[in-house]
């Protein structure tokens, strides 16, 4: 994109309701090899809610088309009567209520970007959200103004028999010459945003909902032929999803027919487009021979998400983008009870925080920190975040517990009564919280403008002799871009108390009658503030922040003995894995600093204990013996220390793997798999142990524990332990590694996914000469830079998964990098500006690397025609 200007900002104080709606939306779309005519008829009226000057002009977004003609009530204009632009097309008079008839002309063929209609493979897609359909035709391209869509599409009929958009097909028939059309009509108003269409020679698999009120719904599956015995699971999760949401929320699907399109190049997960999902086919196709259980269960989280979004996204939807969070933490919320009522409601809670932690805390505390309604953006793409999606979701929750289950049913009802055909805001949603509630959430909304992580810091005194204990918090929040002050928040604090034998004490507050349950919830609002519990016989050990309550940091001065004690105690299964982490991160980061240091023999026992809790659960067992991440760890320090957190965290894995060696192997024999595959909790347990334990086992692998490896390669069962398997040798120096990894290629090198995973192990392996090995695999006929799977399980996975290698001194990674983002912006702007957010937080490292990271920042910043998206990026990183 040639520009001379730098790209402005975008501010959510200057919006303004849109001057024009659209009532009625006609599209006739004409597929042709490598010209695309679109043909629009708008039904416009001037906004009556608008404060725009009377007789004011008519402004369209529009971006790559090539106009053909414009017309106003069936008139064509002269060229004298409208401008166009880069970006807009204008038609300077026009009366208040008419009809706007355009024709376009655009290239699928060469749309790299993946954002409006392009072609992947054999067939025609298209993604509009955020700001796509404006590479489609001219139009309000914005949330706020919704219209009802009829659709025809034209096309050849032996290439594309296939023709898909939203709602329902009307009319279809034969035009001769091998072409042919269908009409499809969407009875909702809708964004353009949730505008799609589908064209191509796919197969259907066909399946049913009937609703709670007895309608029937056809769910359909559209993939390649090669690819129709893979959707068994997707379709159970959509039909799965489509009860839970009648269960829990009392809402039912609203059309006849439910459509996912299984795409393979996409540029996120999937998109929730009207009656018409668009699926990355990662999120769509599996079998248990291709795919990993955290594939199966993201798959039935995301086909959960996107159906959630038919009411939280597109019955009510975003009055602007600064909104986003609206739908996204409220899906997020949604599809996180989904998952955790379909599998293990703790396993999820503890995933879900881990990633929080690991990517949004680090987020906030970056030169990239946002709120979760940001107040601005230059490019809107780079604001699909993990703070806009999950600690939106967090806040969401927040609210949810801050109700209780009943009202805040309730205030959902009310959402939905309230808002159902709207583009509204958090704000909005707020309200109905407040007003089915009676609670006053003014302070609480904060949590929606303040960007940063809370952090809490607490102290505690007990007194014997009045028997009372008591927890002094005090909130703060460091300082982000553009916020350099931060004011307190209303936190809901989970807390409880164990006495000396491991149970939970019955909670007084100083100034009630009687104690109420063993956790309380404490509502924090000051920036200081004392809670003194009364009648505690001893002095107890503190369970602070039960359940992850609030998306905030803990500072408490606990011994060792207690987080054991609460490893082995905690009536709260978070805190007891909590407690587990907090534990084994001391443990490491004592051994960055001092690196000859002996394990405690008591951090080994407690491992020791929870690995011999025959009654345990499995799958929460794997999370308590996971040690913490590399980065995670690395957020801890004042300045990171690459090398020294890698070698710290890895002699420690070394070092329970070799104490507790028989343990594991005992573990590992009674995790091995035998009956048919399912993804029931137990069994994803077993498997998840069972590999943790091989992993462990493989940090030194004897000749028992190689073969043991090596035939769990050979033999494994599922993808599941064929890849934790490859993963080790990927990662070993067995001399079996290159014979392994060639095996694997040959066998599974036509299913693009699975090479997605064959990728994934050799970037992320810890070997020096990984960088090579990466570069060497660009070559790989399978490997395409076209394809964002393929850019993120390469070189997505080495920049964000391989931190010493990554990192590495000489700054061959930062370099490579930077090129590949240069490489790519040209042609896809969305999956480069996230590739080089891998540098944005080079502040954090020490000196020569901070140089190299700047150096490479500033090379990307400097070079002209950048996109909006790396631009953003790249200055942001640079000037925070
Ligand atoms: N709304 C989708 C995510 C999505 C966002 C942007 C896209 O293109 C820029 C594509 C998909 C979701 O939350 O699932
Ligand atoms: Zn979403």
């Amino acid at each position: 994109m040639p520009r001379d200007a730098s790209p402005r900002a975008i501010h959510l104080k200057d919006y303004q309701p849109p001057a024009f709606l659209v009532d009625r939306v006609r599209l006739h779309v004409d597929l042709r090899e490598r010209t695309t005519r679109v043909r629009a008829d708008l039904a416009l009226r001037r906004n009556p809610a608008a404060p725009a000057a009377p007789g004011g002009a008519l402004r369209l977004n529009g971006e790559q088309l090539a106009l053909q003609s414009v017309a106003v009530d069936g008139r064509a204009l002269a060229p004298a009567e409208y401008a166009v632009d880069e970006e807009s097309l204008t038609v300077y008079a026009v009366p208040d209520a008419f009809a706007l008839q355009t024709e376009v002309e655009i290239v699928p063929e060469d749309n790299t970007a993946l954002e409006g209609l392009y072609a992947s493979g054999a067939m025609y897609c298209t993604q509009c959200e955020a700001e796509g359909f404006r590479k489609i035709t001219y139009y309000l391209d914005r949330p706020d103004v919704m219209a009802r869509f009829t659709t025809t599409i034209v096309a050849d009929k032996a290439r594309c028999p296939v023709l898909l958009s939203n709602g329902n097909p009307v009319e279809a028939g034969d035009l001769g010459a091998g072409r042919h059309f269908v009409t499809w009509e969407d009875p909702f108003p809708k964004p353009s945003y949730l505008f799609a269409l589908v064209a191509g020679d796919l197969r259907c698999i066909e399946d049913r909902h009937v609703t709670a009120s007895g309608r029937e719904v056809a769910l359909r599956f559209y993939v390649e032929p090669e690819n129709v015995d893979k959707c068994e699971h997707a379709m159970r999760s959509l039909q799965k999803a489509m009860r839970w949401d009648e269960e829990r929320f009392g809402r039912e699907y609203d059309l006849d027919v439910y459509m996912i399109v299984a795409v393979n190049d996409f540029n996120m997960g999937a998109m929730e487009n009207k009656g018409l999902n668009v699926f990355n086919s990662k999120f769509v196709l599996a079998r248990p021979e291709t795919a990993t259980d955290r594939d199966f269960l993201g798959i039935q989280g995301v086909v959960g998400h996107e159906y959630f979004h038919n009411w939280t996204g597109n019955r009510i939807t975003c009055r602007d983008w600064f909104q986003l969070s609206l739908k996204e933490g409220l899906t997020v919320f949604r599809d996180q009870e989904f998952s955790a009522d379909m599998g293990s409601r703790g396993v999820k809670r503890i995933e879900d925080v881990r990633l929080l932690r690991a990517n949004q805390f680090a987020e906030d505390a970056g030169p990239m920190a946002h709120p979760v309604r940001p107040d601005s953006y230059i490019e809107i793409n780079n604001f699909y975040t993990v703070t806009v999606y999950e600690k939106g979701a967090e806040v969401v929750r927040m609210q949810a517990n801050l109700l209780g289950p009943e009202a805040f049913r309730r205030a959902m009802d009310l959402y939905f009564a309230r808002h159902d055909g709207q583009a509204v805001t958090t704000d909005d949603f707020v309200r109905c919280m407040e007003d089915a509630s009676g609670r006053d959430l003014t302070q609480f909304r904060r949590w929606y403008s303040q960007a940063g992580t809370p952090e809490l810091e607490i102290s505690d005194r007990y007194d014997a002799v009045s028997r009372t204990y008591t927890l002094s918090v005090r909130q703060s929040c460091p300082p982000t871009p553009g916020q350099p002050d931060k004011q307190p928040l209303h936190i809901p604090f989970a807390v409880g108390l164990l006495e000396p034998r491991g149970t939970d004490l019955p909670l007084q507050l100083a100034g009630e009658g009687a104690p109420q349950g063993t956790t309380r919830v404490l509502d924090l609002r000051e920036p200081e503030q004392d809670f003194r519990f009364v009648d505690v016989p001893e002095r107890p050990t503190p369970s602070l922040l039960r359940g992850f309550s609030a998306p905030v940091k803990v500072r408490f001065d606990y011994s060792d003995e207690a987080l054991m004690f609460l490893m082995a105690h905690d009536s709260d299964g978070f805190n007891r894995w909590d407690a587990a982490q907090r534990l084994a991160q001391r443990v490491i980061l004592r051994r960055v600093a001092e690196p000859a240091a002996r394990l405690a023999p008591g951090f080994v026992d407690a491992f020791r204990q929870a690995l011999a809790d025959a009654r345990a659960d499995r799958a929460l067992l794997a999370e308590v013996l996971t040690l913490p991440g590399e980065s995670y760890l690395a957020d801890q320090l004042a300045q990171v220390d690459v090398d020294g957190i890698h070698r710290a965290r890895e002699t420690v894995k070394t070092g329970l793997a070799a104490a507790l060696r028989d343990e594991l192997l005992a573990v590992r024999a009674a995790c091995s798999d035998t009956g048919p595959y399912d993804i029931a909790p137990a069994s994803v347990g077993r498997r998840s142990l069972g590999n943790l334990a091989l992993g462990y086992l493989m940090q030194r692998p004897d000749a028992e524990v190689a073969a043991l490896c090596l035939r769990q390669y050979r033999a494994g069962r599922s993808m599941t332990d064929v890849m934790a398997a490859l993963a080790l040798i990927a990662d070993s120096e067995l001399p079996e590694r290159g014979e392994v990894l060639a095996d694997f290629r040959a066998r599974w090198q036509h299913d693009p996914l699975v090479m997605d995973k064959w990728f994934t192990v050799q970037a992320t392996a810890r070997h020096p000469e990984t960088l090579a090995r990466v570069q060497a695999l660009m070559a790989d006929p399978v490997f395409s830079m076209r394809n964002p799977n393929k850019v993120r399980s390469l070189i997505g996975a080495f920049a964000t998964a391989n931190s010493v290698r990554f990192h590495a001194t000489d700054g061959g990674g930062y370099a490579f990098l930077a090129d590949r983002v240069l490489e790519l912006d040209p042609a896809n702007p969305q999956i480069a500006a996230r590739l080089l957010r891998a540098m944005s937080r080079w502040r954090r490292f020490d000196p020569a690397r901070q140089a190299l990271m700047r150096a490479q920042l500033e090379r990307v910043a400097g070079t002209a025609g950048l996109s909006k998206d790396v631009y953003e990026i790249a200055v942001k990183s640079l000037e925070a």
